[in-house]
This record gives C-alpha cells, structure tokens and sequence, in this order.
C-alpha cells in the first residue's frame, strides 16, 4: 500500500497543535501528532523539507522499516525534533494499519489486558485551601487519583497553578515569560499540603504530585522522605535527570515512588533509570518518544524491572496523541497510570475522537484505527500563534529550570 501523500498541519485551537496525515494509494489515511510545545514549527519543517520527501512511494505497512529508515538513516539520530517528526509518522502509519484491517489499533498490539485507563486529574490552587477544594471537586466527578500543586508562599507564579480550574496551560503569547523560584520556599510549604489533604480527603485515591525538575538530589531526598506518611503515588521529576546517576540518592533516602521521563526521547534515555530500578513509572509518550513502535519497546524493557507506564497527557499533547496512547496502555501488561488534561471545546472540535471519561478512566471505542481525526476545515479557522514556555530565574537572577 503505497503512501501517495503527506502533509503537516498546523493549527491553534486555543493552543498550538502539529499533526501530520499520511494518505495512500487505496484511499485510507493515518493522523499522527508531531506537537513540540514552544518548538512548533522546527517539528513541521523537519516533517515536511526531510521526512516526506522520503515517505513518498513507500509501502504504508512497513512501520518497523520506515522506523528505522528514518532513525538510523538520518545519521543526527534523537533529540526531541527528530523524535517528534518519527512518532508523528509511527503513529500515522499505525492509524493506517489498524484501518486497513478493520480494527481498532489495540487489537493489533494485543487486545485488551484492562477495561480502561485509570486516569489523574490536574487538581491546583494558589493555597493549600483552593487546593484541597480543587482535589475534592475532581473526587467528585469520580477520579481515582488526582496531582495536587499549590501556590507556594512567597513565590508570585509557579508551575502547575492555572487560572482554569479544569484545564491548564503554561504555554503564552509572544516571548517567554519570566518566573521567579525558591527551592527553600518551596520546601518549607510543600509537606503542609500533603499533610492537609490526607487530613481532609483521606487515603481511599491516588495523590501524585509533579516537582517539574527543580530540586537537586539530596533535596529531593528529603522531601521524598518528608511526604512518606502521606503514601504518594508518585513524586514526579524531583530533579532534571540528565545524569540519571543522580536518582540513586534520592532512591537512598526515600521509598516515595518516583516517576520520570516526559521530556525522554528514546529507549536509551530511559535505560540507566531503568535497568537500575531508580524509578517506579516511566512517562515517556508517544508524541516525544518516537511513537506506537518505540513505547512499546520502553515498556516491554520497563516490564522486565517493575517499572509501569504513567504517560505524560498534558493539554500541548494533542488528543491524537492521547488517543494513540490509550490503545497502547490498553494492549500493554504494566500500565500504571495516564495523566489526563482536558483539552478546550474548540480542540475537541478540531479532533474528534471516541474516546471519553468514565468514573475516573479513559475508555476507547471501537472505531478501526486509533479513533482520533482531524477536521481541516475546523482547524483552518484557528492559524498559528507562537507561544512559549515560561523560562525559571532564582530569586537572585540566576537561570534555572522551568
Ligand atoms: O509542555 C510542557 C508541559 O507538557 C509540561 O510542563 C507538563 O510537566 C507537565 C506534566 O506533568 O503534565
Ligand atoms: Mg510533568
């Protein structure tokens, strides 16, 4: 089956979103997401001035081949550019596969091995009260398990706190915007609110909390021990983890669960947290890691250590993304968990799917393909618009992470 077109399309339903259709020779077509949040339109021109030249002419069917061609063959292999571009077209050609034999996608990885997929919600306030308020309402719509953040005081903005209760987006117009960050600030609050919510809401759900790599390790180590009685179901990206060496010393000092691996592109990046059991979840997704093909090999490695899945479902993930990655989680035997953030009614529109929400899970259709489409028509309304992510300064000025 011969792919005979490929175009990216670019598109901001109140967010910007790269998406890439595959059509071939027999009529069917695959959508697959290539969203870089910030690096937008670097993803696009990779796609469209270096992959699809190449694409054109292939054989649709040949996923694992066009994987490697385009892994192997591009000699400047990895990095979140490249990868994005090779999940985009992976899970494009999946979305063909799947349609081509009638099925939805995770009956080719498998079939079912769970109903659903238990999802967590984004719960956040600008103090430890609108948090726990935050953490009750989504409760009551059914999650089982919800990531808490909270404003810290002291500190005017910081990562994890919107303005929209349901939705979050830290993504904005024109350049980026500058934050200010205090580890100690941070530290002397963050206990309180966990202590607070087991307080008030008790152990019966899943509490996950995402420090978005900013502590260093022996920081992270006490605040992993500090939250002990609180029985996180993770501590998220307690520090950034190019040196993934680092994890053994918070592992020495603390038994909190430890997840990491959003901004990971490849297996490789995965492998030393891995193989030396420094973390409990990898968050790696379809999108940044190379696509259907690739996860699955993160997570059958991830299966022989203990380590499950926890996806990265954040609202710059398209829902073509989401979408694939539930067929995944679906098929896989270690899923753990997927973080769930709601994307706006006018992205819905733009992408219609056949997944939805469920007393605190994600359930898929039965739609042949990953269920996900994209309306041009619709996207055509909504043109690009840069937007960034916020850069981190120290109180003192000093750069650092977001
Ligand atoms: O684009 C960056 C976001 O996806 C990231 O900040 C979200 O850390 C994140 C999370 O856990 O959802
Ligand atoms: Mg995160």
């Amino acid at each position: 089956m011969k792919i005979t077109n490929a175009r990216v399309n670019i598109t901001c339903p109140g967010r910007n979103f790269v998406t890439l259709k595959i059509e071939t020779e027999k009529g069917l077509y695959g959508i697959g997401d290539a969203t870089l949040n910030g690096r937008e339109l670097a993803v696009a021109s990779y796609l469209s001035d270096h992959v699809i030249p190449c694409l054109i002419g292939r054989d649709a069917q040949r996923i694992e081949d066009i994987w490697q061609y385009l892994y192997r063959g591009s000699y400047w292999r990895g990095g979140p550019v490249t990868m994005s571009a090779i999940s985009a077209v992976d899970t494009a050609l999946w979305d063909i596969k799947a349609k081509a034999a009638n099925m939805p996608l995770y009956q080719l990885l498998g079939g079912k091995s769970r109903d659903g997929i238990m999802v967590y919600g984004h719960a956040n306030g600008r103090d430890i009260e609108e948090s726990c308020a935050a953490a009750e309402k989504f409760l009551s719509l059914g999650y089982k398990a919800v990531r808490v953040q909270s404003g810290v005081p002291g500190l005017e903005t910081i990562y994890g706190v919107s303005k929209d209760k349901m939705f979050y987006e830290p993504a904005t117009k024109g350049l980026p915007v500058e934050q200010v960050w205090s580890s100690a600030k941070y530290l002397n609050h963050i206990p309180a609110l966990f202590e607070t919510i087991r307080e008030r809401l008790g152990y019966e759900f899943h509490l996950l909390h995402d420090v978005h790599h900013r502590l260093t390790p022996i920081e992270a180590g006490q605040l992993g021990k500090a939250v002990e009685p609180y029985r996180l179901f993770w501590l998220e990206d307690p520090v950034p983890a190019e040196n993934q060496e680092s994890l053994r010393l918070i592992r020495q000092h603390t038994t909190t669960p430890l997840a990491i691996g959003e901004i990971f592109n490849t297996i490789w990046d995965c492998k030393t947290l891995i193989e030396n059991h420094l973390i409990d979840y990898i968050r790696t997704t379809i999108v940044h890691a190379g696509g259907i093909t690739h996860l699955r090999r993160i997570a059958d490695f991830a299966s022989l250590y203990h380590v499950r899945t926890g996806c990265h479902g954040a609202t710059d993930l398209s829902p073509v993304c989401l979408g694939a990655s539930l067929h995944l989680n679906l098929a896989i035997p270690n899923f753990g968990i997927h973080e769930y953030m709601r994307h706006t009614k006018e992205t819905d529109e733009v992408f219609p799917h056949d997944y939805y929400f469920e007393n605190g899970a994600l359930y898929l259709g039965d739609k042949p393909g990953h269920g996900v489409d994209l309306d041009e028509e619709k996207a055509a309304h909504y043109p690009y618009n840069p937007a960034y992510l916020p850069v981190n300064r120290l109180e003192d000025g000093t750069m650092w992470n977001w």
